[in-house]
């Protein structure tokens, strides 16, 4: 119906433009041929048209500007737990722990062979101090062997080991015997003729007022009696110092300081020897 309406509407327009604008001011007709021009004129509107199918998915949008920061989550449950890790470097060494419990007694052991290793070390402990003590009479008798000198009574050993008074005087007595006392004129020849022969200048002999000035006496602490040998202006104590007593190659005695070192000669009786 609207169509048909807009068709006719042409037709009309056609035909008024056909007997106006194609005649001239002097009203000649210029035209012979029907008139083409169309002029289209908004007609009355159609009914709606039969819904068309949907079209194909747009383009996607542009994205979009950043959203603001949402607010912090619950927190979560706990997970499971992870896969073991790496072995860790070791640790410092931790301190000694208590000393634990005693284990059971072991078995029994086999039969030893038996063996007397105690005594066995003590027998060698005693030969150790009589080997020591054999070198020692060794030495002793090569002494000895190298001359003695004797009277009816006495046995004289003059040692060549240099040693103070007292060391000297211990000796002697270690052997049995004391440092040599000469109480007669006999025994003092005797003994002046040991130390001259044995090239020796003086030697302790066993004689001493250390226990009193002046009161020599002899070592086994008897007194001097009728008998002296004193060189003469002896004894002096020169110094103050001089408790001791030696005999010079002439057989004469000096008091002299206890403390230098020399040799000395021994005496034994012949009834203990
Ligand atoms: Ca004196
Ligand atoms: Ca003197």
């Amino acid at each position: 119906m609207i169509r048909s309406e807009l068709v006719l509407s042409n037709i009309l327009i056609s035909m008024l433009v056909g007997s106006t604008l194609f005649r001239t001011s002097n009203g000649q007709d210029l035209s012979e041929e029907p008139c083409t021009i169309q002029i289209l004129v908004p007609g009355l509107k159609g009914e709606p048209g039969v819904k068309g199918t949907k079209g194909a998915p747009g383009r996607p949008g542009r994205l979009g500007p950043p959203g603001e920061i949402g607010q912090q989550g619950l927190k979560g449950q706990k997970g499971i737990m992870g896969q073991y890790g790496k072995i860790g470097p070791s640790g410092y060494k931790g301190f000694k722990g208590d000393m634990g419990d005693a284990g059971p007694m072991g078995p029994n052991g086999e039969p030893g062979v038996p063996c007397e290793c105690t005594p066995l070390r003590k027998m060698i402990g005693e030969m150790d101090i009589l080997v020591a003590q054999l070198s020692s009479e060794l030495k002793f008798i090569k002494n000895a062997v190298a001359g003695v000198k004797e009277t009816d009574s006495k046995v004289y050993l003059l040692v060549k080991e240099e040693k103070r008074y007292a060391d000297a005087a211990s000796h002697c007595q270690g052997r049995g015997g004391h440092l040599a006392m000469p109480k007669d004129e006999a025994s003092n020849a005797v003994l002046a003729a040991y130390v001259g022969e044995a090239g020796l200048s003086r030697v302790y002999i066993g004689l001493h007022d250390a226990e009193s000035e002046g009161d020599f006496r002899y070592v086994d602490r008897s007194p001097m009696t009728t008998f002296g040998k004193w060189r003469k202006g002896e004894p002096n104590n020169a110094y103050d110092d001089e408790d001791c007593v030696e005999m010079l190659a002439s057989g004469e005695w000096t008091d002299v300081a206890c403390h230098p070192t020399m040799y000395f000669v021994c005496e034994f009786d012949k009834d203990r020897v």
